[in-house]
């Protein structure tokens, strides 16, 4: 297998995903395990959609389904900062990622907590070389923050998916991530590390059309049948509780964004957590009036370029091929499935 030479060029982007799977979560993981400009440092669990006990056991059963090795998974925390526990059954269901059979995980959890995690894998790195993807509620990023200030200035950015600068989905002008522990998000989005914001704004545009659908459908291999059947119950909940004829995919917009942020079109505003109104609790009001100040650190997640994304979602499922038997990034099945882009897929085989 010949090396890709664009890809030679620069060094994968490492990252440490925080999660609450979820289905878009567990889309986001195998993006993230699969993309080879990704380097997967550490995937760390938050109550979220579910419990965390519920929660942790999904991302162990996608890290088993996609064959990650080598990768820590650590349990967070169990409650937000200061709120009582909310979790989204309507969307995700009692397991927290409903649909498809999940499998006895082969992975075993890290002993440390999942904040400490964290820290210890920004602390281990060069500074300026670790992005932060929260695909959850904020509570162990900001605890991180607060029990380790260092990590602010070496963490390379944070990439979170969360927020919404026109449209909420948990109340009239909320997100779920933010309003489930708006106080975490509040200390996210104040410390001054660079945030980018993919918010719901983005990820309405990220659905999971019947086009794109057949295509991951097409690649045949267990983690694709995963999807799919992940995709298909996300469909009907998203259907029933909010009225959407396909479902919107989140979490891997983040993913995407820290891959080719060509994707994901952002601008820089200045972005703060509401928590003080009745009727606004976890808005991220966002500050449109121009220009930006200098000193702005946080941008929000403008267009996304639909058909690349899922581009990138199908070729990490092709990457990961069939976990298990071989038959995965080295020698990926690309040919089989199409046949038009096999020359892209099977030059980039070697993660
Ligand atoms: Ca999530």
């Amino acid at each position: 297998m010949e090396p890709n030479p664009q890809q030679s060029q620069h060094q994968p982007r490492k990252i440490i995903l925080d999660c609450d799977p979820g289905h878009d979560d567990a889309v986001a993981l195998l993006l993230a395990h699969g993309n080879p400009d990704i380097e997967l440092l550490a995937v760390t669990t938050v109550v979220g959609n579910q419990t965390l006990e519920k929660v942790t056991r999904n991302a162990l059963a996608v890290g088993t389904i996609a064959g990650i090795t080598g990768v820590p998974f650590a349990a967070g925390c169990p409650r937000p900062l200061v709120r009582s526990i909310e979790t989204a059954p309507d969307i995700h269901g009692e397991s927290g990622m409903d649909g498809p059979a999940l499998p006895e995980s082969t992975i075993e959890l890290d002993p440390r907590h999942a904040v400490d995690l964290i820290i210890d894998t920004v602390m281990a790195h060069e500074p300026g070389t670790v992005t932060l993807v929260p695909t959850a509620g904020l509570t162990n990023i900001a605890l991180a923050a607060r029990k380790e200030p260092r990590i602010v200035e070496r963490v390379k950015e944070v990439v979170l998916m969360g927020g919404g600068y026109h449209v909420g989905n948990w109340s009239a002008v909320a997100e779920f991530n933010i309003i489930i522990d708006p106080e975490a998000a509040h200390i996210v989005f104040n410390e001054k590390w660079p945030v980018v914001m993919v918010g719901l704004d983005l990820t309405h545009q990220a659905l999971a059309t019947p086009d794109v659908v057949a295509k991951i459908a097409a690649i045949g291999t267990t983690p694709a049948k995963f999807v799919t059947e992940l995709m298909d119950f996300f469909a009907h909940t998203y259907k029933d509780a909010q009225g959407f004829d396909y479902p919107p995919v989140h979490d891997p917009c983040a993913v995407a964004y820290v891959i080719d942020p060509s994707i994901v079109s952002t601008r820089k505003v200045p972005v703060n957590i509401e928590l003080q109104g009745t009727l606004t609790l976890g808005m991220t009001v966002a500050d449109f009036r121009a220009p930006a100040p200098a000193d702005c650190h946080t941008s929000v997640a403008v267009d996304l370029d639909h058909a690349r994304f899922w581009d990138l979602v199908t070729d990490a499922l092709v990457r990961i091929g069939e976990p298990g038997t071989g038959d995965h990034k080295d020698n990926g099945t690309a040919s089989d499935v199409e046949p038009g882009r096999s020359a892209h897929l099977t030059a980039g085989g070697v993660k």
